[in-house]
């Protein structure tokens, strides 16, 4: 794909996301490898930069066996993480702001020293600082929340917002933390750490492997958002959205 039609598909994908309006799916029109959609990726969350914004981390995508099958694909997919997808823990979220938003139940991680890629899940765990509950907004800028894998990964993995609880000590048995997503104390997703790649010290080894692939290798104070422990479901306004992980505690926001 000539740096041109990167460069168009990146800015049609910005301008999705910045005036909240879904766009039709790249990948019938381009034909995308993969390599070209995480360029395209880079391309999008630069002109985010350019605003003002700054990169804070990463996010997993596809790190439970279900969703891998789901679509038909064995590795993860990654996204970036800018400064303005964060947001409060216990704050409000205002649903105009995405197209059709998804929340998902996930844990964070806090890195005190800088990672290269090639570790593996207890190497990964020396350089974690902290763990956390942490709640993704996930808001496809396609049409329908329909796309193909490229599709999805020019797209920052539909990555919209986060919202990350109280930091905790990492050095605890976090194999099979149970993990309850609720809407206004109703429970609406039950599930498991451990669908986090089987450990959600392998999902943070595999962020370490594709940034450092990518070029871009975690540094210190990177968070990453380690992937969904169940399925997402759909933002309800007026809710309040909370996730509580057992030894972990508790985050939420407000959907306004
Ligand atoms: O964070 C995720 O696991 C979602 C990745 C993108 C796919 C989707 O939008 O469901
Ligand atoms: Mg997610």
């Amino acid at each position: 794909m000539s740096e041109l039609n990167l460069k168009q598909i990146a800015a049609r994908l910005d301008d999705a996301a910045s005036h909240v309006s879904a766009v039709e799916q790249i990948d019938p029109e381009y034909r995308m490898a993969l390599w070209d959609a995480y360029e395209i990726q880079r391309l999008s969350i630069a002109c985010r930069m350019a605003r003002g914004e700054q990169s804070v981390g990463i996010k997993m995508g596809f790190t439970s066996r279900a969703k891998m099958i789901q679509m038909g694909v064995d590795d993860v997919i990654w996204g970036r993480l800018t400064s303005s997808m964060a947001i409060t823990d216990g704050g409000v979220v205002d649903p105009a702001r995405f197209i059709h938003p998804r929340v998902e139940p996930e844990l964070a991680f806090v890195l005190k020293r800088d990672l290269y890629g090639g570790e593996s899940p207890a190497q990964a765990l020396a350089a974690v600082d902290a763990v956390a509950p942490a709640l993704e907004i996930i808001d496809s800028r396609y049409r329908d929340f329909k796309f193909s894998l490229s599709d999805v990964v020019a797209d920052n993995a539909s990555s919209s917002g986060f919202v990350i609880g109280p930091w905790a000590d990492p050095r605890q048995d976090l194999s099979n933390l149970g993990m309850v997503m609720s809407f206004d104390g109703q429970d609406q997703q039950i599930g498991s750490s451990a669908a986090l790649l089987g450990h959600p010290l392998r999902a943070l080894a595999a962020a370490a492997r594709v940034a450092a692939e990518a070029g871009e290798p975690l540094r210190a104070g990177a968070i990453v958002m380690a992937g969904a422990a169940t399925p997402a479901q759909w933002l309800v306004p007026g809710s309040y959205v909370q996730l509580m992980v057992e030894r972990l505690g508790r985050v939420g926001f407000h959907v306004g």
